[in-house]
């Protein structure tokens, strides 16, 4: 047979598979089981000077309360249309003005906060409230009931981190309102950081997939990465970088996403690094740059980047810096797919 005559009685073959719901792997093998990494997701960078003025106008169009949760997601630019800032994970601005409420409801999702703008709005989780500040990580776990208000006089927008896009892989989401605007509540502000993050536990805990401290103020992250800064050796990719722990398990403190912060010192130039993780990055302090494969992104405070899975990049700090990063990590961990490399200068 000819070179055309093969590929038509190919062609027509594949054609007769379809009604029976088969394919040849062969035509697809090599996009399946690809030997490194072939991510659609882009590096990518949200400059809050540039996108601050759409996510507050949000205010001035729908209510919190309409929009059960008013948020701008952080869209992948290689991934349109799929509300994902990575393959694995979803981001967004979440903007609550003084006065409003954002409805108590749970999912399935897990979910991670990191307040970008503003002091003294809150969430409550599972019948507590914890108040909100610059820096702050808060977590709501999986089902668990969650409402958001602001009582203070400012607006607030945290970054939301979500595994919505993992949760749908499993065809595993579930949703419920709870009827109500705000849940009732049943223990006092700092209950579980007293109870859970004050380097105790109660005597009989018992391991719980989520950190049962929901609220990791940025007040105390800062102190100790400023004295790590100063004691320590400096990691030459990452500075100083810290992960948020689950004190019941050791293990990250949300199953599905890994939490991390850094302090870079100023005029820190770090080596390349990758991993198979594809992390956000959401800056606190300071300014710097990062530069990737095909571009530099400059980088200040309250700026959003990503960084896709297996993508070398370098980080350098003009000033010192404190960055947050999240990533699907802690399930790669899990599956023993997680990799990294790393890359001395030189
Ligand atoms: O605050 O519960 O950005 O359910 C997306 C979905 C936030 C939330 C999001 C959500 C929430």
């Amino acid at each position: 047979m000819t070179r055309n005559n093969s590929e038509r009685a190919r062609q027509e073959y594949y054609e007769r598979l379809r009604p029976n719901d088969l394919a040849p792997l062969w035509e697809v093998m090599s996009s399946l089981v690809t030997p490194e990494p072939a991510s659609a997701c882009r590096p990518a960078i949200w400059h809050y000077e540039q996108i601050r003025g759409q996510v507050h106008e949000a205010g001035t169009l729908i209510t919190a309360k309409e929009a059960e949760r008013r948020v701008l997601i952080l869209e992948n630019p290689g991934l349109v249309g799929q509300s994902r800032i990575t393959t694995s994970l979803y981001a967004g601005l979440q903007l609550i003005l003084p006065g409003e409420v954002a409805p108590a409801h749970r999912h399935t999702q897990s979910a991670l906060r990191f307040v970008v703008e503003g002091n003294g709005a809150y969430t409550a989780v599972e019948g507590e409230k914890t108040l909100m500040h610059e820096g702050d990580f808060v977590i709501t776990p999986s089902w668990a009931w969650h409402d958001h208000g602001n009582d203070s006089d400012e607006p607030m927008v945290w970054l939301d981190g979500l595994d919505i896009p993992i949760t749908a892989l499993f065809d595993a989401s579930f949703a419920q309102p709870l009827g109500e605007d705000v849940q009732p509540l049943s223990r006092p502000l700092g209950d579980s950081n007293a109870r859970y993050g004050a380097g105790l536990l109660p005597v009989d805990v018992e391991q719980r997939p989520t950190s049962p401290v929901f609220s990791y103020p940025y007040e105390r992250t800062r102190e100790a990465l400023a004295l790590l800064a100063r004691t320590s050796e400096w990691d030459p990719c990452h500075g100083v970088r810290m992960k948020y722990v689950n004190p019941t398990t050791g293990g990250y403190a949300i199953p599905t996403m890994a939490t991390f912060m850094q302090l870079l010192p100023a005029g820190f130039s770090g080596d390349t690094y990758r991993s198979t993780d594809a992390t956000v990055f959401s800056v606190v302090e300071g300014a710097g740059h990062i530069e990737l494969p095909e571009e530099t992104f400059r980088w200040g405070k309250r700026d959003t980047f990503v960084v896709p899975s297996w993508c070398p990049y370098r980080l350098v700090a003009e000033d010192e810096s404190t960055l947050f990063s999240f990533s699907d990590r802690a399930v790669q961990e899990k599956l023993g797919f997680w990799r990294e490399t790393r890359e001395a200068e030189g």
